[in-house]
């Protein structure tokens, strides 16, 4: 048997996923990505001979090394391992998986506890970009206890507040990629977005749906799919992303209206599933075109006034509140509520040579 790879299995956020200690991982990414596969069980639709749910929600990685960025302690490295294709990607990142890399950086001793609440600065790699963590930390140690409670996950847990920065072209390089608010394809509106996370935005009453179904209602529609798929492939190269065949971005939200007194209402597909709730940079973009006039979500969206600004962002398990830091500019920055749980330390395998 080989010696395999120590690894801490978490829940972050609405995901799951295995973290990982860089200097355990094969330096080489094709090498380092096979191993993940393998420990994965992917491809395959059950990942029955790996770690994965079978899910993309869970079959994720985060890969942290102490940061040589000025302002941060740590480096995060977000993959995402496709259940049923041998693709393992860096073309997002993962605010759900980030929630899990405050307390693992402490207990891994890349971060020392300062006081009952311990600050993480994460240098998101993917993305190049910096998010700032505040991790439960009472009686000089990492706690997972508490009363915080997020949509999506049972029971209450310790919160871990998320707060990001200057996200505006993550990875498109633009907040608008395309250079306008709305454009038209295959004679529909769209609004291709990067605030953290690419995403375009559509409204579900032109797909014929209502944007209030169930995740697997949507999943089992392949006709819905297959036209959503095809408008991604045709919008990738407007959001400087190339071709996306084998890429999970950009996501695609369904827009319609509040129905429980948030901003928005939401059907995310990632892009080729639909979430069971909505990613929390995913979330960012979302709220940023909600608040924009001249988007395809301003109309449908019910925005509060003031320069902070609360935007539950309804998805089909509940919602998830972006607190917006607005100006004239439009988003400055976010700040979203997480929490995480460690499930299992230990050593995982990949296939012996
Ligand atoms: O948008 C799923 C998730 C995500 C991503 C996805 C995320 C984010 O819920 O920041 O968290 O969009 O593939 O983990």
């Amino acid at each position: 048997m080989s010696d395999g790879i120590p690894c801490i299995w978490m829940r972050g956020g609405t995901s799951k996923g295995g973290i990982f200690n860089a200097a355990d991982l094969p330096s080489d990414p094709a090498q380092r990505d096979q191993v993940l596969l393998e420990i994965m069980g992917s491809p395959d639709d059950r990942q029955i001979d790996g770690m994965g749910g079978a899910d993309p929600l869970t079959s994720k990685v985060g890969i942290v090394k102490k940061s040589s960025h000025p302002e941060c302690d740590v480096d995060y490295l977000f993959l995402q391992v496709f259940v049923d294709q041998a693709i393992v990607t860096d073309s997002q990142n993962c605010g759900n998986i980030l929630a899990a890399v405050g307390p693992y950086a402490i207990e891994q001793g890349f971060v020392s506890i300062t006081e009952d609440v311990t600050q993480v600065s994460v240098f998101m790699e993917n993305t190049g970009q910096i998010a700032v963590l505040q991790v439960q930390t009472p009686d000089g140690k990492v706690t997972y206890k508490g009363g915080s409670s997020i949509d999506g996950v049972p029971g209450t847990s310790a919160p871990v507040t998320c707060e990001f920065k200057e996200t505006a072209g993550s990875t498109c390089g633009a907040l608008y990629p395309s250079g306008n608010l709305k454009d038209s394809v295959d004679g529909v509106d769209v609004t291709l977005i990067d605030n953290g996370m690419p995403v375009v935005i559509l409204r579900a009453s032109d797909f014929g749906i209502s944007g209030t179904e169930s995740r697997d209602e949507l999943d089992g529609n392949t006709a819905l799919k297959r036209r959503l798929e095809d408008i991604r492939l045709q919008v990738g190269p407007l959001m400087n992303l190339g071709d996306v065949t084998e890429k999970s971005v950009p996501k695609i939200s369904l827009v319609s209206a509040p129905m429980h007194h948030g901003c928005i209402s939401t059907r995310t597909f990632i892009p080729h599933r639909c979430h069971a709730s909505i990613g929390v940079l995913g979330a960012v973009s979302v709220a940023t075109a909600a608040i924009t006039p001249g988007t395809v979500a301003y109309p449908l969206a019910e925005v509060p006034d003031g320069d902070e600004k609360t935007l539950p962002v309804e998805h089909p398990t509940g919602e998830m509140t972006v607190v917006a830091y607005t100006n004239g500019d439009g988003l400055q920055s976010a700040a979203l509520l997480r929490t995480a749980r460690k499930l299992f330390e230990g050593t995982v395998y990949p296939l012996e040579e």
